[in-house]
């Protein structure tokens, strides 16, 4: 691993499946490659959501991600944090992959499908969202990128780009590699149906209030079979147990997966060990975005310099890109 990149929509609060799925790899991947670690806010992506055109939200939004991915670990002294539109030349060589890439490639996706079918009219951006996420990645040739299980497919798409322009145009891109959170690869919403969305409204919130998270874990779905105190029930049909996973010692999961087989806890009490161990995540975190909260200055700088850095790089690319493919006087 020589250079990584990941993105984050700032389409609304983030959640823990984003920070389990992600942020908490990327924290990892930081401390070891330091500025080779780049990270984005990914708001041109947000556009292909019609409700993200919103000229006051958008940009609080933006600040928003950016604060809570820094109260989570991600330290900007140490990798590069910055927003997409800062950098220009994503959108640019995004461009010259939609000239490259089959429509058919692109209606095939998943989260086009499932996306468009919710929709009246289907912005052409949300079909291209995942050429655009290829330029994300390929103008810093990352050769990986960690992320959710969602994004396994279009992760492949960028391999195929990157080859289809390697063999057009000679060797330029790595075809990178996805690094999936192998304890967490798709964290289920509370509602314990979807996985876990923003736009789905399923979400606990990184900084969310506490009484609220308190409120959603106690009227969350656990095994259904366990229709009385005294039903023995099984782990395994628990949303709750699923999150005890995620944030419990392995001690308290064998004991709450146990008690669960025998009737020996209750959900209620099994709810309020998980929230215990779930603020003991999540409180740090609470407490650091306060301080960031406090002092906005830090953040903007911090996107600031990181988008200087970023764009150094991708300008360097987008140059070589330039001259490979024949555009008049490449400067
Ligand atoms: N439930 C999840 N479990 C594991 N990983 C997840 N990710 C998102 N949801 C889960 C990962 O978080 C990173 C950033 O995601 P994103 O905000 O850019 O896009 P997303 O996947 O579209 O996230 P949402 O919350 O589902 O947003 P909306 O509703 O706006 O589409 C990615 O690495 C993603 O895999």
């Amino acid at each position: 691993m020589k250079r990584v990149l990941s993105g984050i929509q700032p389409t609304g609060a983030i959640h823990i499946g984003n920070y389990l799925g992600a942020i908490k790899q990327w924290v990892e991947i930081g401390e070891r490659l330091g500025k080779d670690a780049l990270f984005c806010i990914v708001d041109y992506h947000a556009l292909t959501n019609p409700d993200a055109y919103d000229p006051e939200r958008l940009p609080q939004r933006t600040f928003e991600a950016a604060l809570a991915n820094m109260a989570a670990g991600l330290d900007p002294e140490k990798i590069t944090l910055f927003v997409q539109s800062h950098v220009p030349e994503h959108t640019e060589l995004s461009w010259i992959f939609t000239t490259q890439t089959p429509v058919g490639d692109l209606t095939r996706m998943t989260q086009y499908k499932d996306k468009s079918a919710k929709l009246k009219s289907v912005p052409a951006g949300l079909l291209m969202y995942p050429v655009l996420q290829a330029a994300d990645i390929l103008i810093y040739k990352a050769d990986t990128v960690p992320v959710g299980e969602d994004q396994l497919q279009h992760l492949e798409l960028t391999r195929e780009i990157a080859r289809r322009f390697n063999h057009a145009f000679g060797d330029t891109f790595p075809e990178p590699k996805a690094l999936l959170n192998p304890k967490a690869p798709r964290v289920p919403g509370i509602d314990g149906a979807a996985k876990m969305s923003k736009s789905v409204g399923n979400t606990i919130e990184l900084l969310e209030e506490p009484k609220s998270i308190w409120e959603k874990l106690r009227a969350a779905p656990t095994d259904p079979a366990r229709v009385r105190r005294n039903d023995p029930g099984d782990p395994s049909r628990c949303l709750i147990f699923k999150y005890h996973t995620y944030f419990s010692p392995p001690e308290v999961q064998e004991a709450v997966a146990e008690g669960c087989r025998t009737a020996g806890i209750g959900c209620v009490d099994c709810k309020k060990l998980l929230f215990d161990r779930m603020m003991e995540v999540l409180g740090p975190i609470q407490e650091r975005a306060a301080e960031l909260r406090q002092n906005p200055e830090v953040v903007e700088a911090a996107l600031e310099d990181g988008a200087r850095r970023a764009r150094a790089i991708a300008q360097e690319t987008m140059h070589e890109v330039r001259v490979k493919i024949g555009l008049y006087k490449p400067y």
